[in-house]
C-alpha cells in the first residue's frame, strides 16, 4: 500500500474544509460528485456512539489530521495548544446538546469516485487498532448521525459451516463472505412504499454439494422506534437451498433510516431478533423507504 503523500493530504483537507465550513466555493466536478453522493456512496453511517467513537478513534490516530481540519475551520494559525484544539471540534461535533437531539456529527472519507477500491473505511471506536488510509482517501463530508437506535446486537457462535452468501431486495445486492455477524453500513436500501418487494437470501456453505438446511428469518424495524417487534419479522422459513420470497412494505413508514436485520441459522434459530443465534450468520442492513 502506497504512503499518503503530503500534497494528496493537504488538498484533501482544503477539500473538507470547503465542506465542514459550509460556506460557498467554486463547483468543480468533484465537488458536484460530492453533493450529490448518497450515503450509500460514502461508505458509512454511524450511531450517535459510533459518532463519538469516529472521534476518539481519529484524535488517536489522525490527531495531526484533526488539527489541520481543526485549522482550515477556523482559518488560523495561532498558537493554540493541540489539546485545546481537539477539545473544541469535539465541542462542535458531538456536544452534549447535539448528542441528546441526535445530531452527532462525524467526519466520513472516500476516494475520489466514492468507489472506496480498498474497502476501506475509518474506526469507530478507540479499541480499534489504527489503519492506514490509502492513498487518494480524504475525509470528503462532516455528517450527521441518522441512525437514531443502537439496536441490540446478535452475532452466530460459528460461521465456518454456514454462513449469508448474498442477498437480493429487487435491485440491490450484497455479496459477501464468511462472518458471524457483518453490519453492512455502506449502503443504504431504499424500498418503495405500499408494496411488495422481492426478496432473495442465498446461504454459504463449507461444502457446497451438501448444503446445510438451515433457518432465515427477516425483521424490520418498520416503526423505527429501535426494537424489531414481533409483528416486524416479515418472513421465517428453512431450506437447504437459496431462499426467494416476497414480503410488503407498508405505507406511512416514517422518513429517515431504519434497520433491517436477516438471520440464517442452521440451529434453528429463533422469533427474537435479539437472542444469539448457533451456525451461521446476521446481517444488518440499512433501509429507508420512499
Ligand atoms: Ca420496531
Amino acid at each position: 500500500m502506497k504512503k499518503l503523500t503530503m500534497r494528496t493530504y493537504v488538498s484533501s483537507l482544503a477539500l473538507a474544509s470547503s465542506l465542514l465550513s459550509g460556506t460557498a466555493f467554486a463547483q468543480t466536478p468533484a465537488d458536484e460528485l460530492i453533493q450529490n453522493a448518497k450515503y450509500s456512496e460514502l461508505g458509512d453511517m454511524l450511531t450517535t456512539t459510533q459518532a463519538q467513537g469516529r472521534y476518539a478513534w481519529l484524535k488517536k490516530c489522525y490527531d495531526g489530521l484533526l488539527v489541520e481540519m481543526w485549522e482550515q475551520m477556523f482559518d488560523t494559525r495561532d498558537i493554540i495548544p493541540k489539546e485545546q484544539k481537539l477539545q473544541q471540534l469535539k465541542e462542535l461535533w458531538l456536544s452534549q446538546a447535539k448528542v441528546a437531539a441526535g445530531q452527532a456529527q462525524y467526519v466520513t472519507f472516500a476516494n475520489e469516485d466514492f468507489t472506496n477500491p480498498y474497502e476501506w473505511t475509518a474506526g469507530t471506536s478507540e479499541n480499534q487498532a489504527c489503519t492506514l488510509m490509502p492513498p487518494e482517501y480524504q475525509p470528503v463530508a462532516l455528517k450527521t448521525a441518522v441512525l437514531k437506535h443502537q439496536y441490540c446486537e446478535n452475532t452466530s457462535f460459528g460461521s465456518e459451516w454456514e454462513w449469508i452468501e448474498g442477498v437480493t431486495v429487487e435491485e440491490f445486492e450484497h455479496a459477501s463472505g464468511s462472518h458471524k455477524h457483518t453490519m453492512v453500513s455502506g449502503k443504504v436500501v431504499t424500498f418503495p412504499a405500499n408494496r411488495a418487494v422481492k426478496v432473495s437470501v442465498t446461504p454459504g456453505n463449507i461444502i457446497p454439494e451438501y448444503p446445510s438446511y438451515v433457518a432465515l428469518r427477516v425483521w424490520v424495524d418498520w416503526n423505527h422506534n429501535g426494537v424489531f417487534d414481533a409483528n416486524e419479522m416479515m418472513h421465517s422459513s428453512a431450506s437447504d437451498g437459496v431462499f426467494q420470497f416476497v414480503f410488503n412494505v407498508p405505507k406511512d413508514v416514517p422518513d429517515g433510516v431504519t434497520m433491517m436485520r436477516v438471520a440464517l441459522d442452521a440451529g434453528g434459530g429463533s422469533d427474537n431478533a435479539c437472542r444469539r443465534i448457533q451456525y451461521g450468520e446476521v446481517e444488518d442492513y440499512l433501509i429507508t423507504v420512499r
